[in-house]
């Protein structure tokens, strides 16, 4: 006899195991907050029993879907500087004039908690609302330990609030903050002696993260916030060669990263470290397509070199203002050319591995019950659509979301 909490039927499953997993006819059993099992439908026999049966009415399962890298929490917007870029401003410019991060910076140190949580939440709720049930938030606009901290705690009280599992990471060293123009050095001494120390004790991030740029830090400063973060036992990540190469990728492999994140610049030396260390490559098409960048990121000496390559939106206010994941898995095809199935898995298994999580991104046995309905002909349906929400339901650590259609019977 199998028993379930939950058994959904009349779907057709793309485990993302290997290539897609696809199992046509099947059916998903959870006990509890985890899938018990996952298989054709004719292979469950009719020996089985559900507390709840549900319907996906020939609809697609997928694992839930996994944002792994945004800065969604934040105060105001930038649509004016857009509008300077588009009319010739560059973001380096606008970023020297005091303008860029440092102007969300001003808003996010105003705003009170309620505000900041209620202005981010429909970001949240966006991404929730395409099937996504895990999502990383940095900090990164406060740029002082109490700011900071106050954008990671509205983190972590969206997910609660939106029932989606929130990943937090600090990035501090994201700018440095006026108070200490033409001192990074000194920024960086209080970033790796307060501020990291101090989340680390109150709990309130995951990993550590750091900007690696021209317009931001060097790789020594880069450096030594990650053996700060090494020091405190949290993980690493680190936006690297995105507008120039900053040798940041090779340094973040250097560090067992978890993922590198933009890599429009990286070297193939840069490559080679991730590929032997493990670290996931993330590419952002948000950020590309806004900033109108033109150098690709090096998909295919990633694929190549067998390095995951996870997608993500990278919501912020400054160079991805988007908060449809399922768009970037079309940007990602379209733009950088991966494949549907590379971009899918980019959003499901390889995003899971960038955040360090192995109890997700694949439908499986003993694997966390997030599950994603959507109402497509196939996987790749979902990388040929530009813009639209196909997800017809989610089922989160085995509680059923939102749920298109009648519940088949209560037994
Ligand atoms: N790279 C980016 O594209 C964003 N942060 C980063 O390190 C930009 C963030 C912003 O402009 O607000
Ligand atoms: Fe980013």
């Amino acid at each position: 006899m199998n028993r379930f909490d939950l058994l959904i039927v009349d779907a057709h499953v793309a485990t993302m195991e290997r290539g897609y997993g696809a199992i046509r006819d099947a059916a998903v059993g959870v006990s509890g907050d985890r899938i018990a099992w996952v298989g054709p439908r004719g292979d469950l026999g009719s020996d089985v029993e559900a507390t709840t049966v549900l319907s996906c009415a020939g609809d697609w399962l997928l694992p839930g879907l996994i944002d792994c890298h945004t800065h969604l929490v934040y105060a105001g917007n930038r649509a004016n500087e857009f509008e300077r870029r588009l009319n010739g401003a560059t973001y380096a410019d606008i970023a020297r004039e005091g303008g860029g991060i440092a102007a969300t910076v001003r808003a996010t140190r105003a705003a009170s908690e309620d505000d900041l949580a209620q202005e981010s939440m429909p970001r949240l709720a966006s991404l929730a609302s395409e099937g996504v049930t895990t999502v990383e938030i940095k900090s990164g606009y406060g740029l002082d330990t109490a700011t900071e901290a106050k954008q990671l705690r509205v983190a972590r009280r969206l997910g609660a609030e939106a029932g989606v599992d929130v990943r937090t990471t600090l990035l501090a060293a994201h700018a440095l903050p006026a108070e200490y123009a033409g001192r990074a050095d000194d920024y960086i001494d209080y970033v790796c002696r307060e501020t990291i120390p101090a989340i680390a004790a109150q709990g309130l991030a995951d990993a550590v993260d750091a900007f690696c740029e021209s317009i931001a830090f060097t790789r020594a400063q880069t450096e030594r916030v990650f053996r700060a973060a090494r020091l405190q036992g949290l993980p690493v990540k680190v936006h690297a060669d995105q507008l120039s190469d900053m040798d940041s990728a090779r340094l973040a492999a250097q560090f067992g990263a978890l993922s590198a994140d933009h890599l429009e610049h990286t070297s193939d030396a840069g490559i080679a470290a991730m590929a032997a260390s493990g670290t996931v490559a993330v590419v952002l098409p948000g950020a590309f397509y806004a900033l109108r960048e033109t150098k690709l990121p090096p998909i295919t000496a990633l694929r190549d070199a067998g390095v995951p390559v996870a997608i993500s939106t990278d919501c912020n206010p400054g160079t991805s203002p988007v908060t449809s994941l399922v768009l970037m898995v079309s940007m990602a095809c379209t733009l950088f050319r991966l494949t549907p199935e590379e971009a899918l898995r980019g959003v499901t298994v390889n995003a899971a591995r960038a955040l360090g999580l192995q109890d997700r991104g694949v439908i499986a046995p003993g694997k966390r019950a997030d599950l994603a309905r959507f109402r497509i002909a196939e996987p790749a349906e979902l990388a040929y659509r530009i813009g639209g929400n196909a997800c017809r339901g989610v089922v989160r650590a085995g509680g059923v979301g939102p749920w298109d259609g009648l519940w088949k019977s209560v037994v």
